[in-house]
């Protein structure tokens, strides 16, 4: 088993941030994405999409999203869960998990990649070799999105300490490593967020943040 990794980009974190948490030790193989390593022959073979995470098991099986290598790991070592302990909770897991998603994680890329010099050929994450150019209207979207997803996690974030339950789950490790990408666009937790703020200086000071 391989799991294709990129030390910088906040995907391959998500997924590197729950095998730590859950103490699972996978083989890696680090690409660069900046340079475009995924996009080049050697990669596209392993996968056609040019995403990281990758994770290819021994009999060549892939998966090329991070909740499904998440989901492959919560089921062969389900002590530990973080993709939620009881029906309901898995449920809530998966809507907020995906919330954070879209509104941090994704509405980040826009922002990101649609200004920076190196993806001005490549917008969009898995273009592979079909890139689509930089749209850049697509940054004023993702800044307004991304204000909505602040405020939306102050809210959760004040009425409980973890997004769900009494402990961190996946939406947490989504929408920690949503935060510190976007700082690279100079986005930060707003001054008033008290208790994101908590949470995320919680979160930081796990050994996991820095798998
Ligand atoms: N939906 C995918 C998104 C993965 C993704 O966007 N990965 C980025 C790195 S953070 C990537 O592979 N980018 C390739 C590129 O920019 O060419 C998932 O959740 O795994």
């Amino acid at each position: 088993m391989k799991l294709y990794d990129c030390a910088m980009a906040p995907n391959p974190r998500r997924a590197r941030i729950f095998l730590a948490e859950k103490g699972i030790e996978v083989p890696k193989v680090e690409i660069n994405i900046v340079d475009g390593e995924n996009l080049g022959p050697a990669f596209l073979a392993i996968n056609p999409r040019g995403l990281l995470p990758t994770l290819v098991l021994d009999d060549g099986t892939r998966f090329d999203e991070v909740m499904a290598i998440c989901r492959y790991f919560e089921e062969l070592y389900p002590w530990r869960p973080l993709l939620g302990r009881t029906p309901v909770e898995r449920a809530l897991v998966e809507c907020l998990q995906r919330k954070a998603e879209f509104e941090g994680m994704i509405a980040g890329s826009e922002v990101f990649r649609n200004q920076h010099p190196k993806f001005v050929a490549r917008s969009i994450p898995g273009g592979g070799a079909q890139p689509i150019p930089a749209i850049p209207g697509l940054v004023d979207r993702g800044r307004q999105t991304l204000a909505r997803f602040f405020d939306w996690l102050e809210e959760s974030l004040t009425a409980s300490p973890w997004l769900v339950g009494e402990e961190l789950t996946m939406a947490d490790i989504t929408a920690f490593c949503a935060i510190d990408f976007v700082a690279w666009v100079d986005i930060g937790i707003p001054d008033s967020h008290a208790a994101t703020r908590r949470w995320h200086t919680r979160l930081a000071a796990r050994p996991s943040a820095s798998a």
